[in-house]
């Protein structure tokens, strides 16, 4: 849904424009902006009717036009920054006490419990054929414990490959079509690892190459080499094959695999935006490029070997962990 930006609006943390979310950082400038605006507004405003106040009284004072200047400028400390506070000091409150506006969470999984939640997530049986990867996706390796959702990958033959490893997605369970998702994640590490949080058309088949017809468009929120810990990709493919691409960033930062960061995406008609930890890794605003109203779906998985981060080797070590702590998504509704 896109809306217009009015003025002096009120703005939160929580509050959206034009269909998606702000962060604080963003809601700080904002406000600075907003606040800024108000004040040159407000010196036209005061400066008008002031100058037509004294237009007005000049007829039977005959103060000229110069003498209306003078007495703008002489009496514009006194009362015009008594007013201008009483502005700004309203705009300040408005800015921490307005409250969220029907952006509504949808979707949300802090993995609580025992066991993974088979009414949201398909647990993937099945051996990947794509990109070249070389592991099985087997059910066993995923799992939940002390309110954490583990992805292990292992060394381990099974279905005909010498690596184990795991994949959900909401295929057939849960889809949605603009809105953000945010996931809190600690990244496995070791060459030839390579985990993601990513989203496709549900119409796409689990770890076998999506029909043309139906690709792209990918967001891939986070995907990272097990071999760079300290870099987290952000991707959005667009367009329609063969005349597709891609745009993408690299965010640099600590050690990804030390500790939970966040990794998000706002996804909306008129922009699709890529954070890391509240830090905006990539904005795209190109029409041309942002997905269409279609249903996506939401897939966690860590890949063993492939294109992307060359094959697992000695120094790989075994087994890996991919952790999620949460996932959630919001809409306007
Ligand atoms: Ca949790």
């Amino acid at each position: 849904m896109s809306r217009k930006r009015r003025p002096c609006q009120k703005v939160t943390t929580n509050t959206v424009y034009g269909g998606w979310q702000m962060t604080p950082a963003e809601v700080r400038r904002s406000t600075a902006i907003k606040t800024r605006l108000c004040f040159v507004l407000f010196l036209i405003r005061y400066f008008i009717l002031k100058c037509l106040f004294l237009t007005i009284t000049s007829t039977s004072t005959e103060l000229s036009e110069k003498t209306c200047s003078i007495r703008v400028i002489i009496d514009m400390p006194i009362c015009g920054f008594l007013h201008l506070l009483a502005v700004c000091a309203g705009l300040a409150v408005a800015t921490q006490t307005s409250p969220r506006l029907n952006y509504i969470e949808i979707f949300r999984d802090d993995f609580n419990g025992g066991y993974v939640d088979a009414t949201r997530w398909n647990r993937a049986n099945v051996a990947s054929t794509v990109n070249e990867e070389l592991q099985y996706y087997a059910p066993d390796e995923v799992w939940q414990a002390d309110g954490l959702l583990n992805l292990r990958s292992q060394k381990r033959s099974h279905g005909g490959r010498d690596y184990t490893s795991g994949r959900i997605d909401t295929k057939d369970k849960f889809n949605f079509t603009y809105g953000d998702v945010e996931w809190r994640a600690k990244l496995p590490t070791g060459q030839g690892i390579w985990p993601a949080l990513w989203l496709l058309r549900g119409e796409c088949p689990v770890a076998t190459p999506c029909p043309i017809q139906f690709w792209p468009p990918e967001i891939d929120v986070m995907e990272a080499r097990g071999d760079k810990p300290h870099k987290v990709q952000s991707t959005l493919h667009f367009g329609v094959y063969p005349n597709n691409g891609y745009v993408t960033n690299f965010t640099t930062g600590p050690d990804y695999t030390a500790d939970f960061h966040t990794y998000k995406v706002l996804w909306d008609p008129d922009q699709v935006v890529f954070y890391v930890d509240g830090e905006v890794a990539l904005r795209v605003t190109d029409k041309r490029q942002i997905p269409a109203a279609e249903p996506m779906i939401l897939i966690m998985n860590t890949a063993v070997g492939g294109l992307y981060s060359g094959n697992p080797d000695s120094t790989t070590p075994f087994p890996q962990n991919f952790v999620i702590d949460y996932v959630s998504v919001h809409r306007w509704q």
